[in-house]
């Protein structure tokens, strides 16, 4: 069976009626948003926000109610998936564009569950290009520095255009050798004018959940 997929419907199995439930955004959480309508279709009652307009259109499209932000002070669980997990559950996110908004439901969910297969693990951040969301305004300036904290850039392009976010602003891919202090960067990173956030989500996980090839799946709190 598909790792995603058994890590994503595992996380599932900890909704319970009532709940208010953040959608991720990704293939991993792709299989969690059609587990979730699975189980509204048998009765279970949830209100539901999304990390994306992609996954909001697919829980409309799967009769998933999304209430607006406006109508909830919390989130119950979000369940997500993420680009590369180190051993202390430090997080690259954002290969998927949805950075920002992701990490505005996991800062605020009671409980944060990340969905992986055994692939995403890691002993050091930093395989993965770290995605860094920027306003274009002074663009070069903001990458300059980027570039001065050690890492090589590229704008992130789509069909010959610059990627734009579901916010309106486009994503710098950042190639560090090797990220060491996730605690420390995701700080000065944000603290560059022009940086809306980045794709580090540091001591944010309640658990983790990894699906793997041989269809296990374990949950490590
Ligand atoms: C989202 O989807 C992103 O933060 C991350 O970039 C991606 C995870 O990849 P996958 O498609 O493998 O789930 O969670």
């Amino acid at each position: 069976m598909n790792p995603k997929k058994l890590a994503a419907e595992k996380a599932v199995e900890f909704i319970e009626d009532g709940m208010v439930v953040g959608l991720g955004t990704g293939s991993t959480a792709y299989w969690a948003i059609q587990k979730i309508a699975q189980r509204i279709n048998e009765g279970l009652r949830i209100r539901a926000v999304a990390s994306s307009r992609d996954s909001e259109e697919l829980a409309n499209k799967l009769g998933i109610p999304i209430v607006p932000f406006s109508e909830i002070e919390f989130i119950d669980i979000t369940i997500d998936g993420a680009d590369e997990v180190d051993t202390h559950f430090n997080l690259i996110k954002g290969g998927g564009g949805a950075l920002v908004r992701e990490k505005i439901l996991a800062i605020n969910s009671k409980r944060f569950f990340v969905i992986v297969d055994e692939s995403k693990r890691v002993e050091h951040l930093g395989q993965f290009p770290l995605p860094v969301e920027i306003v274009h305004f002074a663009v070069n300036l903001t990458i300059n520095k980027l570039k001065e904290l050690g890492c090589n850039t590229r704008i992130r392009m789509r069909n010959d255009k610059e990627y734009i976010t579901d916010n309106g602003n486009i994503i710098v891919d950042c190639t560090f050798e090797k990220i060491v202090e996730p605690i420390e960067l995701n700080k000065q990173i944000n603290l560059i004018p022009g940086v809306v956030d980045n794709g580090l989500f540091t001591r944010m996980v309640s658990s983790l959940i990894v699906g793997y090839n041989d269809g296990n799946v374990m949950i490590f709190d």
